[in-house]
């Protein structure tokens, strides 16, 4: 008889919290996708992809399909306490100034709520770096908001993530 209703409360436990997303470690299960925000692992925008790519085949560089899932990346950057940082998002527009597509060629939302404003009175909304910057970063002294950074720079760490 116990044994029984343990039988049935497991199940009620399992009915109740659905199924468990497996993600391949380091990655963890956020918002259905799986992901791997790494703060100490370092370089520039085509050595931080490759480095996804290195973790797990079908990952890349992190795109956004909503901006309620870029404000959940960045709720949970903010909640880990971590210094002022940049982090390389897999969107560029790299021999084609001013189209931003993700890696996975979908065309990248501009503006509000992504991009971020270069000063106080919002004259200018990034990206603003012409053909001199071609990569799309959260950068911390942006509030974690997107700005477009030179590719080459080599102090942005990897959101990786893959669809699971
Ligand atoms: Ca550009």
């Amino acid at each position: 008889m116990t044994s029984s209703y343990l039988s049935l409360f497991l199940l009620a436990f399992l009915i109740a919290n659905g199924p468990t997303l497996a993600c391949i470690s380091p990655f963890f299960s956020f918002d259905s996708e799986c992901v791997y925000v790494d703060p100490v692992t370092s370089g520039n925008w085509s050595e931080m992809r490759n480095y996804c790519q290195s973790l797990y085949s079908r990952a890349d560089l992190i795109s956004f399909q909503s901006f309620t899932y870029f404000g959940d990346i960045i709720e949970y950057i903010h909640d880990r306490g971590w210094p002022k940082q940049v982090f390389w998002v897999g969107g560029t527009d790299e021999g084609h100034e001013g189209v931003w597509s993700y890696v996975d060629g979908s065309l990248m939302a501009m503006g509000a709520p992504y991009w971020a404003l270069t000063n106080c009175d919002g004259i200018i909304i990034q990206p603003d770096g012409n053909t001199q910057q071609n990569c799309a970063a959260l950068d911390g002294d942006y509030y974690y908001y997107m700005t477009d950074k030179e590719c080459e720079y080599q102090h942005g760490h990897p959101i990786c993530y893959y669809d699971s």
